[in-house]
């Protein structure tokens, strides 16, 4: 409409302007060729009436001769006949003739190219003609006509000229505006298929074309539009210094306005009574430690479980909290689970089936059907919370986890347009190991209803298309790095994760020398003892029985430093419900004491165990103390314990011992590698540590500094989010905000 608008108009005033300029011309032309015709009428009606007229004229009588001239001014064109026998005689004429006509005036008018005479009766057009007659040789007959019908049909020529422009001009923009929008459309449905790998010709309804002629041009177009993207990405890469205000700068710019949903199962803040007072508690998670700072860079909403003793009681009636409670920044809004849906959705399906599932930990994952529908209604109850915080129909939703595989093609289903990144913060194991699952296919196919799903190295990326591909019906593009699944493209994307940098100042605010006294003195260590840390989570995977293997190893190898080397092990709580949990505590607490028991005659513990909740500031203090930390995952997404040690170690000193199985391991190859189940070499490598000199030391840790400085947490959002808004640039050029179609 507005087209058709913008192009008639002008078209038409155009028209409209050459129809006025050719006015005059058509004026100049109509009368020419009007006078030229009454010319050659005139002649005709003069050749006629020559021979009654002589007769009349030679028989004198004149009262005949002017009957004879008012029967032919009968003639409604005819105005006026008159006849002058000589210049100086009175004109023998009807009344009609006008004055201005004199018979010694006749040669103004014989020599005349137009003939005309504007007298007050209109405008005339006067012929006078010689008579052939030997009686009266100066004889001159006078036609005067009437020519105000020229006027007339010169209006009317102009009338119809005007409309007929008119006409031409809405005739025009009809067919100009019909073929602009059919080839317009055309365009762009050849466009879209092209993008989409299509041919341009597809017939609507057909089946997918096969145009072998077009599948260069969509490959060479396909492949240019990834190369500008990756272009744009490194030049991105290379110039931003991601920081919080960087990123809170580019989701401005990128994403104005957008609307950013987070969905995990752990809620960044968890309100716990305490006697007659509320407390706000951080939990041990690496998920929420990456995703924290992002949420305080957009403001948005971050949808999780109400589990804390105290959430129902800080909520407003929408079940909504803003957060961090000394300066909100951004809202959580809680969902509230029954018993059993959290005790088959939570500790079930997710934590006894996925966990083990995607770890290998040689725990066996535990499937029942009642934890999958629990898992499936959940899941639901999420994506129904999504619907209903979503402010606008095209939300930005990223999903956490492996708690909620099927959440992003329930969203898909509510809110078809949003851009779903999910994020899988755990490994993805290869096709066999996941064949395990019953409900496989469904899983499978619930993530590929994000638009972006995200891993932390390529190993799980191909892990996980190559499950696809064994598995689903699927098309899987691995040049791309795309799965077409149902109608919709899903971008397998690798973006390691990793913390905030710089650190919080107050985790440094303490000097390294006032840490390592402090915390000796707080553990009744002696001041020169050599320090080792581990920090996790008590977790079957996190290795910390193959870890206290290899501490007593290195004490039976190296006598010498017992009494002289004490590792401190946080290990905080986690999944208490679930029996290998249990069993695995018991199990790290029996081998720390024994452990202990061994080496007690010779002054302190080898391991000091403290299995409890510590806070950040806390944690940092022990990593400043250490000497060295100690990282020996049986598998691990990334691990983040590893990059926050780095982080906190400004003064340049202590040693990072780093399994092979975390993803963490392929950024961090200045720590010392291990394998977590040879005893020996993780023996080897504490001696190592224990022994390494400070310049070493700085080298490594120079090194890993540098890159956990530049690929920080805000880079991972930001990737993930700036990617996620080129989609939807993408989307709204081909017509789909959300999944791609194809
Ligand atoms: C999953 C993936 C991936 C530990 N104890 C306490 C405490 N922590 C903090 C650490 C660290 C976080 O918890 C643990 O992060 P990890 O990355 O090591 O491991 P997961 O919790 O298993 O996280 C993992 C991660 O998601 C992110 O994607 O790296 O591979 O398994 O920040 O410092 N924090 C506090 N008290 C403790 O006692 N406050």
């Amino acid at each position: 409409m507005r087209l058709s608008l913008r192009f008639v108009l002008p078209l038409m005033l155009v028209l409209a302007g050459i129809a006025y300029a050719i006015a005059p011309l058509v004026d100049r032309l109509t009368l020419s060729w009007f006078v030229h015709d009454l010319d050659s009428r005139s002649s005709l009606i003069v050749n006629t009436i020559q021979e009654p007229l002589q007769e009349l004229l030679a028989a004198g009588k004149r009262i005949k001769i002017l009957e004879f001239f008012n029967r032919l001014t009968q003639d409604e064109r005819l105005f006026a006949v008159g006849y002058c026998a000589t210049p100086t005689a009175r004109a023998l004429a009807t009344r009609s003739l006008p004055p201005e006509i004199r018979c010694a005036e006749l040669a103004r008018w014989e020599g005349a190219r137009d003939h005309l005479l504007l007298s007050a009766k209109g405008p005339l057009h006067v012929s006078v003609q010689p008579m052939i007659s030997a009686a009266a040789p100066e004889g001159r007959l006078v036609l005067v006509h009437d020519m105000s019908f020229v006027t007339r049909r010169s209006e009317e020529t102009k009338r119809y000229l005007f409309y007929l422009f008119m006409g031409l001009a809405a005739v025009v923009s009809l067919v100009t505006v019909i073929i602009a929008q059919l080839s317009w459309r055309g365009w762009m449905a050849g466009m879209r298929s092209l993008l989409r790998g299509e041919g341009l010709l597809r017939q609507p309804g057909a089946a997918q074309p096969n145009l072998p002629e077009f599948k260069p041009i969509a490959r060479d177009l396909q492949r240019l539009i990834r190369e500008l993207e990756s272009d744009a990405r490194a030049r991105d890469e290379d110039q931003i210094t991601w920081t919080a205000e960087s990123l809170r700068a580019i989701l401005r710019g990128e994403l104005r306005g957008e609307d950013i949903i987070v969905v995990s199962n752990r809620e960044p803040y968890i309100h716990q009574r305490r006697g007659d007072h509320i407390e706000a508690q951080r939990p041990a998670s690496g998920l929420v430690t990456a995703l924290e700072p992002i949420m305080r860079a957009c403001s948005g909403t971050w949808i999780a479980h109400g589990s804390g003793s105290a959430d129902r009681e800080v909520v407003d009636r929408h079940d909504r909290v803003a957060v961090p409670p000394d300066k909100p920044a951004y809202r959580i809004r809680r969902v509230w689970l029954t018993a059993e849906e959290e005790a088959g959705y939570y500790y079930g399906f997710a934590n006894e089936g996925m966990w083990p599932l995607c770890h290998i930990a040689h725990v066996r994952p535990t499937f029942r059907s009642g934890d999958w529908a629990q898992y499936v209604a959940v899941n639901r109850k999420f994506a129904k919370a999504v619907a209903g915080e979503a402010k606008t129909k095209a939300p930005i939703v990223l999903v956490q986890d492996y708690h909620f595989a099927l959440l992003p093609s329930m969203i898909r289903e509510e809110l078809p347009d949003a851009t779903i990144i999910t994020f899988w913060h755990i490994p993805w194991p290869n096709p066999e190991s996941f064949a395990i699952c019953p409900w496989r296919d469904e899983v499978v196919a619930g993530l590929l209803g994000s638009s972006i799903l995200g891993f932390h190295t390529q190993f799980h990326c191909n892990n996980f298309v190559d499950t696809v591909d064994r598995f689903l019906e699927a098309r899987v593009d691995r040049e791309s790095f795309t799965v077409s699944f149902g109608g919709k493209l899903t971008a397998v994307r690798r973006y390691p994760i990793s913390i905030a940098w710089p650190p919080e100042a107050e985790m440094l605010q303490k000097s390294v020398a006032d840490c390592r006294s402090g915390i000796r003195e707080q553990n009744d260590l002696p001041p020169e003892l050599m320090l080792g840390i581990g920090v996790d989570r008590l977790d079957y995977t996190k290795g910390i029985v193959e870890r206290f293997r290899a501490i007593e190893r290195l004490l039976e190898l190296n006598p010498e430093w017992i009494g002289r080397f004490s590792f401190v092990q946080i290990a905080a709580p986690t999944r208490a419900g679930i029996e290998e949990y249990q069993q695995h505590e018991a199990q790290v607490r029996a081998m720390a004491t024994r452990i202990n028991t061994r080496f007690k005659s010779q002054g302190p513990p080898p391991i000091v165990l403290k299995v409890e909740h510590h806070e950040p500031r806390e944690v940092y203090e022990y990593f400043r103390a250490a000497d060295l930390c100690f990282v020996s995952s049986l598998h691990d997404g990334m691990n983040l314990v590893a990059k926050e040690f780095v982080a906190a170690r400004d003064d340049e000193r202590g040693v990072l011992i780093l399994s092979q199985f975390t993803g963490a391991a392929r950024e961090l190859p200045e720590a010392l590698i291990v394998n977590p189940y040879d005893a020996d070499q993780c023996a080897a490598a504490l001696l190592l540590a224990l022994k390494m000199p400070a310049t070493e030391q700085r080298d490594r840790m120079r090194l890993m500094r540098g890159l956990v400085a530049e690929f920080n947490v805000f880079r991972w959002a930001g990737r993930m989010l700036l990617d996620a808004a080129a989609m939807r640039r993408r989307g709204r050029l081909i017509g789909r905000s959300g999944g791609v179609e194809t």
